[in-house]
């Protein structure tokens, strides 16, 4: 993670597969992990803005602040367009976002 985009920003998987992420927070502000699919990334946008940017009870989301470590699993169980994003304040629609490609 840097500010504000995610390196690098595709990555290709199986169908079926289950895929470790680690993720690095290299920036100087917080960022966001949150896997899903483009509704699910919508979805998560407005439940962060109605929370005041908290999300809280989903196990497909993790907040690094900088210098921070961490990793989510996702098994990736349909072929098609998955992204990463970030939902800090305004970084996704920075550009701040993974975009996964199911095969
Ligand atoms: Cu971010």
């Amino acid at each position: 993670m840097r500010d504000t985009e995610f390196s690098p920003t595709t990555v290709d998987v199986e169908e079926g597969e289950t895929i470790r992420f680690l993720f690095r927070n290299t920036g100087e502000v917080a960022h966001e992990a949150y896997i899903g699919d483009v509704e699910a990334q919508e979805d998560h946008a407005s439940e962060m803005e109605s929370m005041g940017g908290m999300d809280h009870g989903d196990d497909d989301v993790l907040v690094l602040n900088p210098g921070q470590v961490g990793d989510l699993t996702h098994t990736f169980e349909r072929s098609g367009q998955v992204q990463v994003g970030c939902h800090q304040p305004g970084h996704f629609e920075a550009g701040m976002v993974l975009d996964v490609e199911v095969r």
